[in-house]
């Protein structure tokens, strides 16, 4: 098992899932607030892949630690794959999750096209250079109103048709089974498992 990683995320729900997910994958999984005061990254790329890799980049390159990001949001079908790589951003200047809500709901109107994937791009990056990018899909279709507490961001709006539940009706266990994270983080798992052995 690798020792130690630095988990680039300042999202408190996405931290909440890694730190079950990663359980026997690192060792130790340190957040960026036990790295001194890190450089505020700007995503301002066009790809999942290309935020990822830049998270993991620059808090590799600041704690001198191996370093995991992860990039993720919503691409809906009818909305040409919006909100993307704008997804925690969505309803602009003090998004929340409500408000990205509300926006999605509002553009998408009663098109009867749900169709939906939740996706996390993982970047894995070591300071003398190694770099690994993995990714996780979920597939759901976008409801007309909110359900359920559970999960974080859209989770409430993203419905599981096989289940009859929404992500944020699963609750915490199943989405660590089955989301986008979850998918990922068992490839990237795999792999390391391969490469040590
Ligand atoms: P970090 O960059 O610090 O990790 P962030 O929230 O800015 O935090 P992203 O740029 O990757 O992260 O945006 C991800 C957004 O996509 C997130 O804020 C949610 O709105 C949405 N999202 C990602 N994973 C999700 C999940 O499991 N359930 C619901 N919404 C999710």
């Amino acid at each position: 098992m690798i020792n130690e990683v630095v988990l680039a995320t300042g999202n408190k729900g996405k931290a909440r899932e890694f730190s079950k997910l990663l359980e026997g994958v690192f060792g130790n999984v340190i957040s960026l607030s036990d790295i001194g005061s890190p450089p505020e990254v700007i995503e301002d790329g066009l790809t999942f892949r290309d935020n990822a890799l830049k998270k993991a980049r620059e808090i590799a390159q600041y704690s001198d630690k191996l370093t995991l990001a992860d990039d993720s949001g919503l691409v809906v079908d009818a909305l040409n794959g919006r909100p993307g790589v704008y997804s925690a951003r969505y309803s602009g200047e003090g998004a929340t999750d409500k408000t990205n809500i509300e926006k999605l709901l509002a553009e998408l109107g009663d098109n009867p096209d749900r169709k939906a994937r939740f996706v996390c791009v993982l970047a894995l990056v070591d300071p003398n250079g190694e770099e690994l990018v993995i990714e996780g899909f979920c597939e759901g279709v976008i409801l007309d109103k909110p359900r359920g507490e559970g999960g974080f961001g859209y989770d409430p709006v993203f419905y599981l048709p096989d289940r009859e539940k929404t992500m944020a009706e699963v609750g915490p266990e199943t989405k660590n089974r089955i989301s986008h994270r979850a998918k990922a983080c068992e490839l990237l798992a795999q792999y390391l498992k391969g490469k040590q052995n």
